[in-house]
């Protein structure tokens, strides 16, 4: 290991962890000894997850079942934690979604209020109902917001999400403005073309479109993602890292890639 571990024995929630970046999260933050909150909508995913993990490493798993766009789920859920669990020292806000590539103006309703309520208010409501445990404890924490290169630039098709990650940016920043007087750091982690479920998701389960999303290049995986998460959650108390863009190889920014044939 090249760095100190600072992360043992201490306590993270990870949204959307049942896949993809939140789940290599999770892996990865067990294995340096932390236990691991881990969230998401499907219940028997969350719980074979805990079984891998414990089995794997000397860690405590908790699974909370919820639906971050659910504002009253979410704040009774972390309400209710057992004591122990409110000693959170790491957030990952990483639920989140796109659906569809369609003109903005062909979007249904219900795929605009799914990606909106999810990425952004859902992002709000954990992190409004997490904040004040970690200021009661007056614990040194770390809040990483998933974001994306999406929210730096619109592309074709993606102007919800696009603007759905450009909130993740500007919500991190106030919040760290807002917790400036704290222990408290903030992270918006910007990754690029990140193989996960993610387009499967987007495309509604076009597998073969996905693929195609991918294809020509060496997307980054959620190992790669998660490894920038732990870094940054394992900073020395004085690094505050405000904002990090992680992109593969070959790409150079959210809309400019080279494919390989
Ligand atoms: P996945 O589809 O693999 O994972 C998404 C996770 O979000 C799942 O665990 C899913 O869990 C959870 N989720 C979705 N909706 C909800 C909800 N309403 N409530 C609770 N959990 C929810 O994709 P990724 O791992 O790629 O995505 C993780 C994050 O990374 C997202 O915020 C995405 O925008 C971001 N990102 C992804 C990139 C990529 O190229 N893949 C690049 C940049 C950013 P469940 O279905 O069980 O609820
Ligand atoms: C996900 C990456 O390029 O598909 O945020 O929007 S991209």
């Amino acid at each position: 290991m090249f760095f100190e571990n600072r992360l043992k024995g201490k306590t993270a929630l990870i949204t959307g962890a049942t896949s993809g970046i939140g789940k290599s999260c999770a892996v990865k933050f067990a294995q340096l000894g932390m236990n691991v909150i881990i969230t998401g909508r499907r219940e028997s995913i969350l719980q074979e997850i805990k079984n891998e993990v414990e089995k794997n490493y000397k860690v405590e798993v908790l699974t909370i079942t919820l639906d971050v766009r659910n504002a009253a789920e979410v704040k009774e859920s972390i309400d209710k934690l057992p004591e122990k669990w409110k000693n959170i020292s790491v957030l990952v806000n990483n639920a989140g979604l796109a659906l569809g590539l369609e003109k903005m103006y062909c979007n249904s309703i219900k795929d605009i209020d799914t990606v909106i309520d999810t990425n952004v208010k859902g992002l709000l409501y954990v992190t409004n109902a997490v904040v004040p445990l970690m200021l009661k404890r007056d614990i040194s924490a770390t809040i990483i917001n998933i974001g994306s290169v999406a929210g730096d630039a619109a592309y074709a098709g993606g102007g919800v999400y696009c603007a759905s990650k450009a909130a993740v940016k500007l919500l991190s920043d106030g919040l760290r403005i807002d917790l400036v007087d704290t222990k408290i750091k903030v992270t918006d982690i910007k990754p690029g073309l990140v193989e996960t479920n993610f387009s499967v998701v987007r495309f509604k389960g076009d597998k073969e479109r996905a693929d195609g999303v991918y294809k020509g290049i060496k997307p980054l995986t959620p190992d790669d993602v998660a490894d920038n998460v732990v870094y940054v959650a394992n900073l020395p108390e004085n690094v505050h890292v405000a904002e990090m863009t992680v992109l593969c190889q070959n790409q150079a920014d959210g809309r400019t890639l080279y494919r390989l044939s």
